[in-house]
């Protein structure tokens, strides 16, 4: 009988060291998603290999790109579990709980605080990484949270004669309805850079009501600013702070 004992113990010793997997981290469950991920990063459980128990671990599920927590065969980024704005692939980036729509119980939405370039994991007012990349090739920008591309959206830059600057910038000023006296037009929701007189802004209005067409979107046709649509320039203009760094290539 005491050697049975023993021999159950070693057995049981075997298998709980055995579970130290997933690159020598800690793995309860053997899954290949290490405890520490399973908790933080996932939100699995981490004492099943199957969370949602649909016959594939949690490790092939999320390494397929699928979701752990769904039994249907849905993608990471097409499910938002919590229906909080935020998909499951946009929670692991930034750590949230994919099934709390609310991970820092502060009140606001994981993805409302993420548009608007707040951390949706912390509740103290701490802000993501919130940058914007111009691609003068592409006519896009972009806006990125924590280097990941958010939105992007069509732009008209500088055409042949004028070009725009490229470059490593800041935003140094806004002005929600910007008069250029040099070309005796508005640019609404002007995001100025630290370049000579280059900033983002809305398709401009000229003082007779006439609006540049939407149809300039794509084709650098401007004296060097960076026009946006009418409903992006608004959109990144209430999420863009003084001193946002501002990469143009
Ligand atoms: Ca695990
Ligand atoms: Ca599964
Ligand atoms: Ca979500
Ligand atoms: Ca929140």
């Amino acid at each position: 009988m005491k050697i049975l004992n023993f021999t159950f113990c070693f057995i049981f010793l075997f298998f709980a060291s055995a579970g130290v997997r997933a690159n020598g981290l800690p793995d309860a469950d053997r899954d290949g998603v290490p405890d520490k991920d399973e908790l933080e990063l996932y939100y699995t459980d981490m004492n099943n290999p199957d969370t949602d128990g649909d016959g594939y671990s949690d490790f092939e599920e999320i390494n397929r790109g699928f979701s752990p927590h769904n039994p249907e065969p849905v993608k990471l980024i097409d499910s938002d579990l919590d229906e909080d704005g935020l998909s499951d692939a946009w929670e692991i980036k930034f750590k949230t709980n994919p099934n709390n729509p609310d991970t820092d119980g502060d009140g606001f939405k994981d993805g409302e605080e993420a548009d608007y370039g707040f951390d949706p994991a912390r509740g103290d007012g701490a802000r993501l990484d919130v940058s914007l990349k111009i691609n003068l090739d592409a006519q896009t920008l972009d806006y990125l949270l924590n280097s990941y591309v958010w939105r992007s959206f069509p732009i008209s830059s500088g055409k042949a004669s004028t070009p725009t600057p490229t470059g490593e910038f800041k935003v140094v000023n806004k002005i929600e309805k910007a008069w250029s006296r040099t070309y005796g037009l508005w640019m609404p929701y002007w995001l100025g850079l630290n370049v000579s007189g280059i900033g983002i802004h809305e398709l401009p209005i000229w003082p007779s009501g006439y609006r540049e067409g939407e149809n300039h979107l794509g084709t650098p046709v401007s004296h060097g600013c960076i026009r946006l649509g009418l409903d992006a320039a608004s959109y990144v203009y209430n999420r863009i702070p003084v001193a946002t760094s501002v990469l143009i290539h």
